[in-house]
């Protein structure tokens, strides 16, 4: 089935031009969806990462990270239309921030490559930015959601990190450091990305708060990794994403001090408040 990409003008002008894209039995969207993969030596797991995929997103961007094994050739295998990138930097959120780039949806969905992600949930995170939103957060601890994945030290690390985020930046999050994550493409223009680790999550999650974005989160279940080992290690992934919460914090603080001495930027003040 093709669709017509071009953006609608009203619901009934999509209609007659065949832009909608038929998503349940009860749900149409007209705007195109990405979904980024970011993926380093994944290629045992990306059979059940696609297999879970819906056949109505517009396209898949696979940032692959230099990769040893057969990632690009099983990615192509599984998904002929696949767009790879090839990643230059590393760290995924070097990964994440490559392939929003490569996006050419209007919303763009992040999917992990070890089997974690289900990708049948994408249409909850698809139908809150079709209603509203404009960052669909994915939760393992809001009601509906769960993890397989969290030992008790990473979701008290995550409980403590996220408590912090929600004093400091007046947030109500139930999650912090979880890959699964939608949002319009506008919001990059807002969040300006800059970081290479696995802090990639925390800081949007702090950035689209910082920039007044409405969030919805979205219960989501957090597979086992089905093959391989996890990349990210516990204390020192945990010490970049507490850095980049002083650092954030520290950011608005510098910012607001400024504000308060100089009536000039009196007009940027409403943005952090
Ligand atoms: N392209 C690219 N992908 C990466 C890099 N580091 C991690 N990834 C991918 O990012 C995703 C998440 O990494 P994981 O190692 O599963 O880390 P995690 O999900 O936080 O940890 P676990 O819960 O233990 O699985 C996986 O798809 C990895 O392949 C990188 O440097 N480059
Ligand atoms: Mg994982």
């Amino acid at each position: 089935m093709s669709f017509d990409l071009r953006p609608a003008t009203t619901g009934q002008d999509a209609l007659l031009a065949g832009q909608y894209r038929p998503i349940s039995s009860h749900l149409a969207i007209t705007p195109p969806v990405s979904v980024v993969i970011p993926a380093m030596n994944e290629a045992e797991n990306l059979p059940y990462v696609f297999k879970t995929l819906p056949n109505w997103i517009h396209e898949v961007v696979l940032v692959d990270g230099n990769s040893t094994d057969n990632t690009v050739d099983v990615a192509r295998e599984l998904w002929p239309d696949v767009k790879v990138v090839e990643q230059r930097g590393k760290g995924k959120g070097d990964a994440l921030i490559t392939g929003f780039n490569a996006c050419t949806g209007d919303i763009i969905v992040m999917v992990d490559a070890d089997g974690s992600a289900d990708g049948n949930e994408i249409v909850s995170y698809v139908s809150a930015l079709v209603s509203g939103a404009d960052f669909a957060k994915g939760s393992r601890f809001a009601n509906g959601g769960g993890t397989d994945d969290m030992t008790f030290i990473r979701k008290l690390g995550n409980w403590a990190l996220c408590t912090a985020v929600n004093r400091k930046f007046g947030a109500r999050y139930t999650d912090l450091c979880y890959g699964y994550n939608a949002f319009w493409r506008h919001c990059l223009d807002k969040i300006d990305l800059d970081c290479t680790g696995f802090e990639v999550e925390t800081l949007m999650n702090i950035r689209v708060v910082k920039a007044g974005l409405k969030v919805q989160e979205i219960p989501s279940h957090e597979y086992l990794r089905i093959h391989g080992t996890s990349n990210l290690r516990a204390v020192r992934d945990g010490i970049r994403v507490l850095k980049v919460i002083l650092r954030e914090r520290s950011n608005r603080r510098a910012l607001r001090s400024r504000t308060h001495h100089s009536p000039m930027l009196d007009s940027v003040r409403g943005e952090v408040s």
